[in-house]
């Protein structure tokens, strides 16, 4: 991986804050996660969104593509210390689900239920803030396979653990489930800019 430190890269010169304590910019995007990379047929692939909803629903990706789309210019934090600048997803807003499937009022969680039995959760503020989607797109192409294709979780605000990959279902739940890495150890605030990385 190639890094780079922290006071060569113009872009932290101009910001020493734009990038978290204790990470280091990377400019290639470097793939993690625990498991096999599944092979869809996209055909088959369905988004079912349940839980706290007064709707529940399932979607095609065709219809997960004719949602209105948004465009999310953000930096991304690993909790392995890398950071990535300047991507640019394109998907859907988790607002925009939440309205979609009547998100009851105690609904106060996001839990992200991927491939393989991968799950991760958020509060719904940080789901539904305006910088989280479900994106299929970065920097312009569809998601690589072992990028999350067809779909995957982004919310920029926290460690990237939480962008699940992947994503097959989201449940709106009235109380918080740890998820796979949290139950293994990482902190469930994930919040690069308090280091909240492990337990
Ligand atoms: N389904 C799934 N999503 C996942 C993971 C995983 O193991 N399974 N790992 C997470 C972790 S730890 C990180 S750092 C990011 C990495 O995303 P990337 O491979 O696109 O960089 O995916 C997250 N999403
Ligand atoms: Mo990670």
């Amino acid at each position: 991986m190639k890094s780079l430190r922290r006071h060569l890269d113009p872009r932290v010169e101009a910001d020493p804050q734009r990038l978290p304590p204790g990470q280091v910019l990377t400019e290639k995007w470097p793939v993690l996660h625990y498991g096999q990379v599944p092979e869809y047929d996209v055909d088959r692939w369905r988004l079912r969104i349940f839980g706290e909803v007064d709707q529940e629903t399932i979607l095609t990706f065709d219809q997960v593509l004719a949602l209105p789309a948004k465009e999310v210019a953000c930096d991304i934090h690993c909790v392995t210390t890398w950071s990535r600048f300047d991507n640019r997803f394109l998907g859907v807003p988790l607002a925009q689900i939440a309205d979609l499937a009547r998100a009851r009022p105690g609904a106060h969680f996001v839990e992200f239920h991927c491939h393989g039995g991968f799950t991760t959760s958020v509060p719904l503020e940080v789901a539904t803030a305006e910088d989280a989607l479900l994106a299929y797109q970065h920097d312009g192409q569809p998601l690589a396979p072992e990028h999350g294709y067809p779909l995957r979780a982004l919310l920029p605000q926290k460690y990237f653990w939480k962008s699940a990959k992947w994503v097959e279902g989201v449940e709106f739940r009235s109380q918080d489930e740890l998820g796979f890495w949290e139950r293994n150890g990482y902190n469930n605030g994930a919040d690069p800019w308090r280091e909240e990385r492990y337990w």
